[in-house]
């Protein structure tokens, strides 16, 4: 165990780079330390880095672990199969349009989609989900269909948001998801609280949370791990760790053994499971949601290993900064999508023609989807005037007079008959 023995003599307590030493103190946690006449360093390589947890191989076999299929029904793996293909489908199409300035911003989930779906399987559906912004997945599998997406990258006036936010920033209190901000891990924090809330509430839910490598950077990571700790929340913390951030890769964002490690230090169990492989996922979330309500003291970090295939967003090139062979590799021989329809093959669950044509209705489901979403109107000017308090106040409502004035004498200039 780091950090384990006490060293007497030193105080007050330091951090230097990666070496800690530890003041002789009163500890709150239960465990209380040894001493020891060694002075030793305590070095975070000795320690062995954390397992991967997976149950199917490359070639789509299950490997030990068959507890999955006594869990999944026949149906439900073909739901999540379908679930993650309609959101490669839909990110491909979507991309496009970004690049025709049909919308104004993407961001594509390829190369997650098996560890959106294979959590969000695994959890009640009314239990509360943070997410960062790559995450559509999980959203999807909870019924927010492809249209209502497609409202909300075009802000009209069946969006989630009423037309506010940038393009992905969903948002969905019926489907008990939280709306996404673009601030990087403010998610963090407020999802421990309402952790919080849910463990006073003892309503039987958690809360679960995504974040990205990148992301755990932040401050507020570490004090939403640190409240969750101390508060003893129902919280899962599920950390996506993909490799890279824009274009700064894992490796020069922390020196540590990844995320998982950070729990260990803070009293937090973790699990790193391997995000190509969906029935790890599920596997893995189930168990954090079970363990994390008959606890109700302990968190699970769910840092996966996996790539992200796409781009960053379409404001990115990512050619720029890693090579195009890194990415095939990937896209041929850890693809989480194939593994699965590969494993699905073998069950005899799914065949060739099947996916054919799920193929072609996803892609059909998403034009539809635009055809009618590009003819919807776009909220009226009004609404931004509209929820930045409950109840407008006078100097926002002179505000919006003065819009008012200003379009009755130059209404020409501004497109209102694309407004409602
Ligand atoms: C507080 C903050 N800082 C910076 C940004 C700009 N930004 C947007 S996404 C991103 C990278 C995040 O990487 P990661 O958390 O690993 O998630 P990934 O995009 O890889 O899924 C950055 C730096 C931001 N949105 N918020």
């Amino acid at each position: 165990m780091i950090c384990s023995k006490v060293w007497r003599a030193v105080s007050p307590i330091l951090t230097l780079n990666r070496l800690c030493v530890y003041q002789s103190a009163k500890f709150s946690s239960s465990k209380s330390p040894a001493f020891s006449n060694e002075l030793k360093i305590i070095d975070p390589t000795e320690r062995p880095s954390y397992e991967v947890y997976k149950v199917l191989g490359t070639n789509g076999t299950i490997e030990g672990d068959e507890s999955y299929f006594a869990q999944v029904d026949n149906e439900t793996n073909i739901r999540m199969y379908k679930t993650m293909v309609t959101l490669n489908e839909m990110d491909k199409v979507m991309y496009e349009s970004q690049r025709q300035g049909r919308i104004s911003f993407y961001m594509t989930s390829s190369g997650e989609e098996g560890s959106h779906v294979g959590s969000a399987a695994a959890l009640d559906p009314e239990d509360l989900v943070y997410a960062q912004y790559r995450e559509t997945g999980v959203l999807m599998w909870r019924g927010f269909s492809v249209e209502q997406m497609i409202d909300q990258l075009y802000g009209n006036i069946g969006s989630s948001d009423k037309g506010k936010q940038m393009p992905v920033h969903y948002g969905s209190r019926q489907h008990h998801f939280v709306t996404i901000s673009s601030p990087l891990a403010t998610q963090l924090p407020q999802a421990v609280g309402s952790a919080y809330a849910y463990k006073l509430k003892k309503n039987e839910k958690v809360v679960i949370v995504y974040f990205g490598e990148g992301a755990a950077s932040e401050g507020d990571a570490f004090s939403a791990l640190n409240f969750a700790s101390t508060l003893d929340c129902p919280v899962i913390f599920f950390c996506r760790n993909n490799g890279y951030a824009i274009s700064t890769p894992a490796s020069e964002q922390y020196g540590g053994d990844g995320i998982a490690a950070r729990g260990f230090g803070l009293g937090i169990s973790a699990i790193r499971v391997d995000g190509n492989d969906v029935c790890a996922v599920y596997n893995a979330t189930k168990k954090a949601r079970e363990y994390v309500l008959s606890k109700k003291q302990k968190e699970k970090v769910v840092p996966k290993l996996y790539f992200r295939i796409g781009h960053h967003s379409t404001s990115d090139d990512s050619t720029a900064y890693r090579s195009k062979s890194e990415v095939q590799e990937y896209e041929i021989n850890n693809n989480p999508i194939l593994r699965f329809k590969t494993l699905l093959f073998k069950k005899k669950l799914w065949s060739e023609e099947q996916d054919e044509q799920l193929k072609k209705e996803s892609k059909q489901l998403v034009l539809n989807s635009i055809r009618i979403s590009e003819k919807k109107l776009k909220p009226s000017w009004k609404e931004m005037f509209e929820d930045v308090y409950h109840e407008m106040p006078p100097h926002i409502r002179d505000q919006m007079k003065e819009v008012e004035d200003h379009l009755k004498i130059y209404k020409d200039h501004y497109p209102l008959k694309n407004h409602a």
